[in-house]
């Protein structure tokens, strides 16, 4: 039941529209994860903070007048990606984000690892948007809104971002939590075969039923797992330190919910925590919660039960 938590800090905020991100992984420590996680019973293996790459002159300019931050959000992808993949498949790796950009480097790092091994890599991303964006689609311009598009092997990056050694399949993705989606990632996730249950099926149906089917797919492939929480997956009433606020969002007990049946499964590998901004939040509760979150994927219980957990 207990099991080797890597902990990577990846302070990156390039992809961000606003600065703050730099202070979540600095957040979390202070919030006590590995605290938390090594009450539990599990080893920690704090590898401190990701420096990223050099930045390769000259700038990469790309057609795309909107984005920000290419060569600087390429380094940390680098960066990111080779801290992952060395931390390697034991146990479970933690990405302290940071902006959602930094699941482009956990993703590459954790596909990686999965060609390597010969497991089938499954990806569950809890986000109000779908970080789908290409580089030639972005409006914002700001690239937290690209990792699983870049992961999954998108055109337009090749050049840009560094070049994968794996790509994910988008099969193997499954979306929970979306209400804000624009209009070229609604076509591009459709066309992609992702799963997606945006916040209306989980009004409508639960969350339960939905990522139980999901976990059984992944059991089913004997898959490995890796978890992309957003901090905006939850509604900003509760979690109000995040920059792309979105009304409607999980709640405290859903969010728990899915912490717990992760844990029941004994499917997951990989955990990133994206975009908390510190400078957004009410006296650290959001940075709290993530680390209950957290306390709650890693065996947290009010009562005993069976639980396949980490090995
Ligand atoms: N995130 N789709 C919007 C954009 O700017 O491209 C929002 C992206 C949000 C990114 O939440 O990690
Ligand atoms: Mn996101
Ligand atoms: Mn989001
Ligand atoms: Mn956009």
């Amino acid at each position: 039941m207990s099991t080797i938590c890597n902990i990577i800090g990846a302070p990156v905020e390039d992809g961000a529209g606003r600065p703050g991100c730099i202070m979540g992984p600095a957040a979390y420590r202070t919030a006590g994860l590995a605290q938390t996680i090594a009450e539990l019973g599990h080893t920690v293996i704090d590898h401190g903070d990701v420096q990223p790459a050099a930045i390769a002159p000259p700038p990469m300019a790309h057609p795309n007048p909107a984005i920000r931050n290419l060569p600087e959000i390429a380094a940390w992808t680098t960066a990111i990606a080779d801290a992952v993949w060395r931390a390697g498949d034991a146990g479970l790796t933690i990405c302290l984000g940071g902006d959602h950009s930094l699941s482009a480097g956990s993703l590459a790092g954790r596909a990686h690892l999965c060609a390597q091994s010969g497991r089938k890599l499954f990806v569950l991303w809890l986000d109000a948007h779908t970080d789908f964006h290409t580089l030639d689609s972005s409006v914002s311009g700001n690239l937290h809104g690209v990792p699983l598009a870049y992961a999954c092997g998108l055109p337009g990056f090749s050049g840009y971002l560094p070049d994968l050694q794996a790509r994910i399949d988008p099969a193997n993705v499954c979306l929970i939590g979306l209400r804000s989606v624009d209009v070229d990632e609604r076509r591009a996730i459709a066309r992609s075969g992702a799963i997606t249950h945006d916040m209306r099926a989980i009004d409508e149906y639960g969350l339960a039923p939905l990522l139980r089917a999901f976990l059984e797919q992944v059991a089913a492939a004997g898959g490995v797992l890796h978890v992309s929480l957003d901090v905006d997956f939850l509604d900003p009433g509760v979690a109000p330190a995040v920059g792309t606020t979105v009304p409607g969002g999980a709640t405290v007990r859903e969010a728990h919910l899915i912490m717990e049946m992760l844990c029941d499964s004994g499917l997951v590998g990989s955990l990133d925590l994206a975009e908390l901004n510190p400078f957004l939040d009410e006296r650290g509760r959001t940075a709290t919660l993530m680390v209950d979150l957290v306390a709650s994927l890693l065996g947290r219980r009010v009562l005993d039960r069976p639980t396949r957990g980490f090995t």
